[in-house]
């Protein structure tokens, strides 16, 4: 048995007495550790984390095991191994410990925002944050996976004063699966049971694009509380509907999920810009991209579904509205040979002059990647990248491969923006419960959508389209 060298360290007593096996410690990079499985005729290699594709699974022998010393085996190319006739395994439990001291330690950092503050400090900012006591506090244990009961996964994201009573899901059973785990009520797929059940308070929509517009009116009907996922509708004759029904309440019961607003990086964008410490905005930069789309995406989702964060964000940046916008068809990636465009750019143009140019590309195959850089008179803004820490070194396969300077790139957009989410919620709770919605509006909502309509309607034409909205209903201003 093979054992990877930092393994083999942290229990060599196991591995030394393992009897009936004979073990030895081998080097982690995969054309090493193949090169020794050869000479050693090894049957068996036992490895940490670092990525094994290739050349490994030509020196196992078929009916051999590659076993991961821990739980992900992201690292492991499952694919190749079975082709070649051999085993994996994991560890399930073997870190148990160590995630639930991981997550203890977490509970801790979010609840006095320390890498927060820490990230502050980086910058040469101090904000005193109060962050808040445990003591006396109940915790929701959200996201108990596979690892069991000890793997606490986003803690506090579960704010004192809101909790989930039921949930629904166009799928039943994955409703099902969901309460059970949490030991809440499942509506099945009656979700419109669901919103009337007098217990429930606040409706929260992250069911699929088209249907939002259906369950936020159904809410409205109910006169709940809703926060919708973006977008709020797919087009803004639908949008209409909601804000009308709101102006009938007098009241905004509306939330859209535009989380960028609470994302540190566009936050301290928009108060550089707001302060008018580098003159005035000119232009924005931007890029969209998304590692591969599910089936039945269509081109006009790089608007509705992909974009729409753009068309947001953008006008909230600059505190501008779009004046004309179009949609151009650019030379075409491989990545898109399913029947939709990509990549697209959207450009849009401002009432004050301001110029947006979007990259959108929703297969690019790498990562979830998004920039965004506002030009202004005497300087620029861009968006920080989410890993801080830039790497300085040489890869797995260290003697074929050239040192480099690298930063890992998130492939999902829910890790990407984790904080803004974890923030976002935390608002909107609190809005409820002073009663007055503070985060994105169905005007927010409307707006995007209209110039979305616009950018899709725009396709092909070779032309600017104007964005034209109803009049501001007061409550929105
Ligand atoms: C998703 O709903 C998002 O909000 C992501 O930010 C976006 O990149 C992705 O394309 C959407 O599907």
């Amino acid at each position: 048995v093979l054992v990877t060298q930092p393994q083999y360290d942290k229990v060599r007593e196991v591995f030394e007495h393992a009897e009936g096996f004979q073990c030895f410690p081998a080097p982690e990079s995969e054309p090493e550790l193949a090169r020794l499985v050869r000479e050693k005729h090894a049957k068996y290699v036992i490895g940490g984390g670092a990525p094994y594709r290739n050349e490994l699974y030509d020196a196992v022998p078929k009916g051999g095991v590659i076993a991961r010393f821990g739980i992900g085996c992201d690292n492991i190319n499952l694919p190749r191994a079975a082709e070649k006739g051999i085993y994996c395994t994991n560890t399930p439990g073997a870190l148990e410990q160590s995630v639930a001291e991981c997550a203890i330690g977490m509970i801790l950092l979010a609840a006095r925002q320390f890498i927060a503050a820490a990230d502050d400090c980086r910058n040469g900012l101090w904000q005193p944050q109060t962050g808040c006591e445990l003591a006396g506090k109940t915790l929701a244990v959200i996201g108990c996976g596979a690892i069991g009961k000890d793997h606490c996964r986003r803690i506090i994201e579960t704010v004192p004063g809101a909790t989930v009573v039921a949930v629904s899901d166009y799928v039943a059973a994955a409703a099902d699966d969901t309460a059970a785990k949490y030991g809440i009520k499942s509506y099945g797929n009656d979700c419109d049971g669901m919103i009337k059940d007098p217990e429930v308070e606040a409706v929260v929509i992250t069911s699929i694009d088209p249907t939002h517009h259906d369950y936020v009116m159904k809410t409205l009907a109910e006169e709940k509380w809703c926060f919708c996922e973006k977008p709020l509708s797919q087009n803004a004759a639908d949008c209409e509907d909601i804000i009308k029904r709101e102006q009938e309440i007098g009241k905004r019961l509306v939330q859209v999920g535009f989380m960028r607003h609470y994302d540190r990086g566009y936050a301290e964008m928009k108060r550089i810009i707001d302060s008018g410490e580098i003159g005035k905005p000119l232009l924005i930069k931007c890029c969209h991209r998304n590692v591969a789309q599910g089936p039945g995406f269509k081109t006009e989702n790089g608007v509705t579904n992909v974009a729409i964060h753009e068309l947001d964000i953008c006008r909230w940046l600059l505190d501008d509205e779009y004046e004309d916008v179009q949609c151009v068809k650019v030379r075409q990636s491989s990545n898109s040979d399913k029947g939709y465009d990509n990549p697209q750019v959207m450009l849009m143009r401002t009432k004050k002059g301001c110029f947006i140019d979007v990259e959108v590309q929703v297969a690019d195959g790498y990562g979830y990647d998004i920039q965004c850089e506002v030009v202004c008179e005497n300087g620029t803004v861009k968006l920080p990248d989410p890993y801080a820490v830039v790497r300085r070194s040489r890869p797995a396969g260290w003697d074929s491969v050239k040192p480099a300077e690298s930063m890992p790139i998130m492939t999902d957009w829910k890790e990407r923006f984790i904080e803004a989410y974890d923030i976002e919620f935390c608002k909107w709770v609190e809005s409820v419960h002073a009663g007055k919605l503070t985060g994105p509006s169905s005007w927010d909502g409307y707006v995007a959508c209209v110039a979305g309509d616009a950018l899709n309607a725009s396709r092909g034409t070779s032309q600017f389209l104007k964005v034209e909205t109803m009049e501001k209903p007061e409550m929105y201003k």
